[in-house]
C-alpha cells in the first residue's frame, strides 16, 4: 500500500461538510452524504482484518428499514458479530478526517497502534442491499479495497444476516467448529435441511410474508424452493425491488409495528398468520386478525423470544440434559407484560441498550442466550459448551432421543451470528407446527400492555443522553422528573425518551394499562420536547 494510491483513491471521495458517528447499526443517513464515509470504512474493514491476522471481514451497505433515500454501512467481525465497540470510535475518526492527507495519517496511526503488520493480506467480503444509491456505494467500498490490498469478495444483494453468516463461514472453514459452506448455496441449504428434519410429517398450512419490498423478497422465494412443500406454503408480498421508492414504504417490520396496523396491502383473513420483514431482512414481527371482531394483533420480538425460550426449554427439559442455563434479553422497549411473564417461567431477563451488538454479548452469559428486541430483531445463541452436550448427550429413552435430534436441528435452523428474519420465521413456523398453535393461542400466553411508539424530531438529539439502559435521561437536564411526574398520573404506567442511532429523530415510548392512556402519555411526552 502506498501514500500515493491512499491518497489518489480517496481524492474521488471528498467528505462532505457533515459530522459522521458510527450508531446503533453503523453508519446511516442520506445516501449522497455517504461515498467518503464507505470509502473510508473500507480502510478501517483492511485493518480490521489485518488486525486479525488476514481473518475475513465484511461490510453490509444498507440503511434496513430507513426510507429508500437513506443508505448506510456497518462492519462484521469475524465470528459473524457486529464489530467490537471500541472500534466504532475509529470509524467515526475516519469518518470525520478532514481531507485524504488526515485520512491516510489516521490510517497509519491505528496501524501503529495497533502494530499491525504490513505482511498480513487483508480479506473483506462485501454486499448490499436494493437500494438505488446501492451500487455507487459498492464501487466508493471496492475503490477502498483496492487501494490497500485486500483480497475481496463481492456478494451482490444479500440479506444482512447472510452476509454474518458467510463471514463466519469462511473463518471457520476447515476447522472443528466450521459453521457451514461459505456460499449463498450452503446458507440456504442449511437453514432448510434443519426445517425440513424438524417438520418431518408436519404440516403447518401457509404464512404470508410481506417482504416490504427489500432483499428479504427474493431470498425468501430462494429459500422456499428448498423446503418441503408438504410442510409450509410461504406466500410472498410486497417484493417489487425494481420500484426503488417502494422499499419500506407502507409495508415491513418497522411499518407494522410502529403503526400496529396490516399494511394497506394486506387484506387479512381471521386467525391466519401474517409476517412483515425489513429491508434488509434482519427483523420479522408476526400479526394476525382474530375470528371474532377482526381485530389485529401484533405478535412481535417478545412474543418471539418468549416462543422460542419455553419451546427450547421444553426439549432440553425432554432431552435428560441438566444445568442448562436458559435466558433473555431484551431492550427497554419489552412489553413489561413479557417481561413479567418470563419471569414467571423461571427464567432470568437481562436489559440491555438497543442494538443488537448490546444483546448479542449480554446472550453470550448463557447456555442458551434468547435475545429479541421488541421491534423483531434477534436471534437465539447456544455457547460452545452447550453444543458441545447437546451433540454428544447420550439419550436414555426414545423420547429423549427425539428431543436430542430437535435440538440438534433447532441449533442448525438458527442463525446464530444475528437477528436473521428468514431464520426466525422458519423457527417460528416450526414451533407453531409443533405446539399446534394456532396465532390466537401463541398471543394468549400474555396480553401486552398498550402501548405506543412515537418520534419526535429536534434540534440536537445529541442533547439527549440515558442512562439505566436507555430507560432514563440524564440530560436534558430536568426532563426526566418531568417524564416521572406524567408517568406517575396513570396506571401501570412507564415512559422513556432516548436518541434514535439510526434516524435523525429522538424516540418516545410510553405504555399503560388502556390504550387510552398509553396514547395520552406519549403524546404528553412527546410534548416535552417541542
Ligand atoms: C437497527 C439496529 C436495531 C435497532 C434499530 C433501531 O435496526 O440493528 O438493533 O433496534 O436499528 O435503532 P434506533 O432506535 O437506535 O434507531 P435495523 O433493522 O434498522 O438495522
Amino acid at each position: 500500500m502506498s501514500q500515493e494510491a491512499v491518497i489518489a483513491a480517496s481524492k474521488a471521495y471528498p467528505k462532505p461538510a457533515q459530522t459522521f458517528q458510527y450508531g446503533t447499526a453503523g453508519f446511516r443517513m442520506k445516501a449522497d452524504l455517504l461515498p467518503s464515509v464507505v470509502f473510508r470504512v473500507g480502510l478501517l474493514a483492511a485493518l480490521r482484518s489485518r488486525y486479525k491476522n488476514g481473518q475475513v471481514i465484511g461490510v453490509m451497505i444498507t440503511a434496513s428499514h430507513n426510507p429508500p433515500a437513506d443508505n448506510g454501512v456497518k462492519l462484521i467481525d469475524p465470528m459473524g458479530e457486529m464489530l467490537e465497540s471500541s472500534w466504532e470510535a475509529y470509524g467515526t475518526a475516519l469518518a470525520n478526517a478532514e481531507d485524504d492527507q488526515a485520512v491516510y495519517d489516521y490510517y497509519t496511526h491505528l496501524e501503529q497502534k495497533f502494530n499491525i503488520k504490513s505482511s498480513v493480506t487483508p480479506q473483506v467480503i462485501y454486499g448490499s442491499d436494493t437500494r438505488e444509491s446501492s451500487p455507487a456505494l459498492v464501487q466508493a467500498l471496492k475503490d477502498a479495497l483496492d487501494a490497500v490490498g485486500v483480497k475481496s469478495q463481492a456478494f451482490g444483494a444479500v440479506t444482512t444476516p447472510q452476509l454474518h453468516y458467510l463471514v463466519r463461514c469462511l473463518n471457520t472453514e476447515g476447522t472443528d467448529h466450521a459453521y457451514g459452506k461459505p456460499t449463498l448455496e450452503g446458507y440456504y441449504s442449511k437453514l432448510s435441511t434443519a426445517f425440513n428434519h424438524l417438520m418431518t410429517n408436519r404440516s403447518n398450512g401457509s404464512v404470508t410474508v410481506d417482504c416490504a419490498n427489500g432483499v428479504g423478497g427474493p431470498a425468501l422465494r430462494e429459500l422456499q424452493k428448498h423446503l418441503n412443500p408438504d410442510s409450509i406454503t410461504i406466500i410472498v408480498t410486497n417484493d417489487d425491488t425494481e420500484t426503488f421508492s417502494k422499499l419500506n414504504s407502507q409495508s415491513g417490520a418497522d411499518y407494522v409495528k410502529t403503526n400496529q396496523r396490516l399494511p394497506p396491502s394486506v387484506t387479512a383473513q381471521p386467525l391466519a398468520r401474517y409476517a412483515s420483514l425489513d429491508g434488509d431482512a434482519d427483523r420479522i414481527v408476526y400479526y394476525y386478525v382474530d375470528a371474532k371482531t377482526s381485530t389485529f394483533h401484533l405478535l412481535d420480538g417478545d412474543k418471539i423470544a418468549t416462543l422460542a425460550a419455553s419451546f427450547i426449554g421444553d426439549l432440553v427439559h425432554h432431552s435428560g440434559i441438566t444445568d442448562f442455563s436458559i435466558g433473555v434479553v431484551q431492550t427497554a422497549y419489552a412489553n413489561g407484560s413479557s417481561t413479567a411473564y418470563i419471569e414467571k417461567q423461571g427464567l432470568p431477563t437481562v436489559c440491555t441498550p438497543t442494538g443488537v451488538k448490546h444483546l448479542h454479548h449480554a446472550a453470550l452469559a448463557y447456555d442458551c442466550g434468547v435475545y429479541f428486541e421488541a421491534n423483531g430483531h434477534g436471534t437465539v445463541l447456544f455457547s460452545p459448551s452447550a453444543l458441545q452436550r447437546i451433540f454428544t448427550h447420550e439419550p436414555e429413552s426414545p423420547a429423549q432421543a427425539t428431543a436430542i435430534t430437535h435440538l440438534k436441528n433447532i441449533t442448525e435452523l438458527i442463525n446464530q451470528t444475528v437477528g436473521d428474519a428468514l431464520s426466525d420465521l422458519l423457527l417460528v413456523e416450526v414451533i407453531l407446527a409443533h405446539k399446534a398453535w394456532t396465532p390466537d393461542l401463541w398471543d394468549a400466553c400474555y396480553t401486552d400492555l398498550p402501548n405506543r411508539l412515537e418520534k419526535a424530531e429536534v434540534v440536537d438529539r445529541n442533547a439527549f443522553k440515558t442512562t439505566d439502559a436507555e430507560r432514563k435521561l440524564t440530560h436534558p437536564a430536568g426532563l426526566q422528573d418531568q417524564i416521572d411526574a406524567l408517568v406517575g398520573k396513570y396506571d401501570q404506567a412507564r415512559s422513556f425518551v432516548r436518541p434514535s442511532g439510526t434516524e435523525n429523530v429522538v424516540r418516545v415510548y410510553a405504555e399503560a394499562a388502556t390504550r387510552t392512556q398509553a396514547d395520552e402519555l406519549a403524546q404528553k411526552v412527546k410534548a416535552l420536547l417541542r
